[in-house]
């Protein structure tokens, strides 16, 4: 959908054009995996599939919002926003509006919105799906309420609205991709401090490509094994006596293993070896370029295979697959479960590689994936 078709929706919706309409994207994870809620590192980039939200303001002081994924329309009086009076699909725009007054803004003499919302991101695949509503709508409701929120700030409402209003306990990675990034960039997340830094990926000019494998198996971060895996981490740490895992590094690992079960220290293994290979996928970019990445990748898909347990077949087939056709490195990407995963690719062998995980998946008995390439784009932004 373009921004002048989701403002056509919103017409017929709403009986008027919209204000303006705002996007934001989906996010592939380059490395740094469930190393976010330990504070440690992360480098996302955005992709150029969108979320779009058009929103006209009402003379009322009424939320109203309405998507091309659901016949349902829900309407919500501002006062009466609550983490617990949302849910469904609508739990993710109006949990943003709730979670902006808790970081301070002034709702009292806002107007109501009416909301339309689109999306090409796909749902269920790892991509971040529901940070890209967070994030099109915190940038909307932030611009046309007056707030003067950082995007840094915009990023942490959407994660209470996921944590609070969804009730998925995740970290801050992917609406800091979806609001930071910047074209044919990664950013480079430190989610201990916070600190940003918007890193050139050059994939075009080295003639790479992202495919992305989406296997179509369906992971859910509100239920199960995301939240058990925190509490792994969460417990870990404790066991060893810091804050969080952050705190160690490789060196800690002969004590980690003498003092954890056998579970818990694969788990701590995991954020720990993740974290120096998010900074030395960082320190090799800017060296080596990305040609010189793979191997940093092809480690983080075993590390989260073998200690973190997060993977399924599917995403080992496609990643293996992937491998023995050449890519330059492949590792599931996103919380995990199902989902999908990326392989970085020489251009002239998207096709064929793409074609062998097809033919691997028929083999196997699998559902057939989904395969297409995506490009690091631009954060979040008005269109219109
Ligand atoms: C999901 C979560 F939303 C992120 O916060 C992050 O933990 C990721 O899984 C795993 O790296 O996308």
């Amino acid at each position: 959908m373009t921004a002048s078709s989701v403002s056509q929706e919103f017409e017929k919706h709403v009986g008027h054009p919209p204000l303006g309409v705002w996007s934001a994207p989906g996010r592939v994870n380059l490395i740094g995996e469930h190393t976010d809620y330990n504070e440690g590192f992360v480098f996302p980039f955005a992709i150029d599939r969108r979320t779009e939200v058009a929103l006209g303001l009402r003379s009322d002081r009424v939320i109203r919002v309405a998507t091309a994924f659901s016949p349902e329309v829900v309407e919500i009086a501002i006062d009466d926003l609550s983490p617990d009076a949302v849910e469904g699909w609508s739990a993710y725009p109006l949990g943003v509006a709730w979670a902006l007054g808790e970081f301070g803004a002034d709702l009292s003499g806002v107007p109501g919105v009416d909301l339309y919302i689109d999306s090409k991101v796909p749902v269920g695949a790892g991509l971040s799906s529901s940070a890209a509503i967070e994030s099109s709508v915190a940038l909307a409701l932030d611009e046309v309420w007056g707030l003067g929120l950082s995007r840094e700030t915009l990023a942490r409402v959407g994660q209470l609205a996921e944590n609070r209003a969804v009730g998925a306990p995740t970290g801050i990675m992917d609406q800091s991709a979806s609001l930071l990034a910047h074209a044919d960039a990664g950013v480079f997340l430190d989610c201990r401090s916070l600190d940003a830094e918007v890193i050139p990926l050059g994939f075009a000019p080295a003639d790479l490509a992202v495919l992305i494998v989406d296997t179509h198996v369906e992971h859910a971060h509100a239920t199960g094994g995301y939240a058990a895996r925190r509490a792994s981490c969460e417990a870990g740490a404790r066991a060893l006596g810091v804050d969080s895992l952050r705190d160690l590094d490789i060196d800690d690992l002969p004590r980690a293993e003498a003092e954890l079960d056998d579970e818990t220290f694969r788990r701590v293994r995991h954020i720990i070896t993740e974290n120096q290979r998010v900074l030395d996928t960082v320190r090799t970019l800017r060296l080596e370029g990305p040609g010189a990445i793979g191997a940093l990748l092809d480690a983080s898909h075993v590390s989260m295979r073998d200690d973190f347990e997060i993977s399924v077949p599917q995403l080992d087939l496609a990643v293996e697959t992937a491998q023995a056709e050449g890519a330059v490195g492949a590792r599931m990407t996103g919380g995990g479960f199902g989902g999908a995963a990326i392989a970085l690719v020489a251009v002239d062998r998207v096709d064929a590689i793409a074609a062998a995980v097809h033919e691997a998946f028929a083999a196997a008995g699998y559902r057939a994936p989904t395969t297409f390439t995506v490009s690091p784009s631009e954060g979040a932004r008005r269109d219109v």
